[in-house]
């Protein structure tokens, strides 16, 4: 391999994975992305110059996707519309980018033979009740709760469709919450990192009982460049690393780290169809390719984090004011 197509590249998953690629292999990168509200040209700064180029397109626009596809040794598809309570105010994006963007990349590896890791999620399987020992394998049963996440399960079948019928050389990863540097301000532990830094309280749905399985985006990287090195045909992967946390537990470290009082915080309403749980079972990704988190420890990683934000005002105060508006106008 020596390029590779990274759809939905200036994400905050894609760039991480980006930057990953960057200081760990000598492969050349093209960025394919709309540039959506949730992307971060920015993000990609700092890359070898010469080696990552970023094309401006829609990964449902069979014209752009073909050629570029073509001119490639592999896909890596991040594109998504990633952000649950955006698919409960308008799912119309979701279905158009996770389902017909994903079906629109196979058709084009299909006609190039070009090897596809798909990026998906671990809410394709449904949740986990709060006192249930279990974790999800890949042996779970797809059942997805919200527009966001089963457009991403019919993404995940279309691919095994694909792999099936047509004989796609693609592999599928599942992972976990991610967090860490140039996640949305939607998303729950930037938004309540820079809710405190703007001088308001963390927001916490429902009674805060849920419980969400993080880890750090860089480890989402090393374990996805992992898989698409050295995983099999047709597999899928689970990826997380035992980062299980209720959203009250998170947020209490949050106002701790950010030295205010930990029950400085406000409970609203809950989200509907609110998942209970997330667990990951990431033996066969660990036993089988080897992989392992470098963020064991979710405090330290939390506090990097944290730094991170309280160090870049200027990027995410730009999307504040509009991301707290329609939430208020849900009430959350
Ligand atoms: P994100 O919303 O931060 O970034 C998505 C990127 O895709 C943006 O840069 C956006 O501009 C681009 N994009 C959206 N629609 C597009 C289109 N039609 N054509 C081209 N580009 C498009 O999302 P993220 O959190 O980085 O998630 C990336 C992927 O990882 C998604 O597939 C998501 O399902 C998966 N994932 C994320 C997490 C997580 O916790 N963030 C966990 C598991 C899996
Ligand atoms: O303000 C909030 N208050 C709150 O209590 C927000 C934004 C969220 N929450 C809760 C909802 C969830 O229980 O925090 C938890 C995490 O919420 P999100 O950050 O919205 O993540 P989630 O819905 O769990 O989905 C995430 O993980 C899986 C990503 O957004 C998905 O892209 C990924 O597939």
């Amino acid at each position: 391999m020596r390029r590779i197509l990274v759809t939905g590249g200036a994400g905050f998953v894609g760039s991480n994975f980006v930057h990953h690629v960057m200081a760990t292999t000598d492969l050349d990168v093209t960025v394919l992305d709309k540039l959506t509200y949730a992307a971060s040209p920015a993000a990609l700064e700092g890359c070898p110059p010469g080696r990552v180029r970023l094309v401006v397109g829609d990964v449902a626009d069979a014209e752009v996707v073909g050629p570029l596809v073509a001119g490639h040794d592999a896909v890596v598809h991040f594109a998504a519309e990633s952000h649950n309570d955006n698919s409960l105010r308008d799912p119309a994006p979701f279905v158009r980018t996770n389902l017909l963007g994903t079906f629109t990349l196979l058709e084009a590896v299909r006609r190039s033979g070009v090897r596809l890791h798909h990026v998906s999620t671990d809410e394709v399987y449904g949740d986990l009740a709060l006192d249930d020992p279990a974790r999800f394998t890949e042996a779970s049963a797809y059942d997805p709760s919200s527009p966001y996440s089963s457009t991403k399960a019919g993404s995940d079948h279309l691919v095994r469709a694909w792999v099936r019928s047509f004989g796609v050389p693609a592999t599928i990863s599942n992972c976990s919450n991610n967090y860490g540097p140039w996640q949305h301000v939607e998303k729950f532990i930037p938004r309540q990192i820079t809710n405190v830094l703007a001088g308001g309280r963390p927001r916490v749905y429902g009674a805060g009982r849920n419980v969400r399985d993080w880890i750090h985006a860089a480890d989402h990287a090393s374990a996805v460049l992992r898989i698409l090195e050295r995983g099999r045909i047709g597999e899928t992967y689970l990826v997380g690393a035992g980062g299980e946390r209720s959203n009250l537990d998170v947020v209490r470290l949050i106002l701790r780290l950010l030295g205010r009082p930990e029950d400085d915080f406000d409970l609203v309403g809950d989200r509907p169809g609110h998942d209970l749980r997330y667990a990951i079972d990431a033996t066969k990704l660990r036993t089988e390719l080897g992989w392992r988190p470098a963020y064991s420890d979710f405090e330290a990683g939390l506090a990097d984090t944290i730094e991170w934000y309280v160090a870049h005002p200027g990027w995410w105060r730009a999307h504040k004011r509009e991301v707290e508006a329609a939430y208020a106008a849900v009430g959350q």
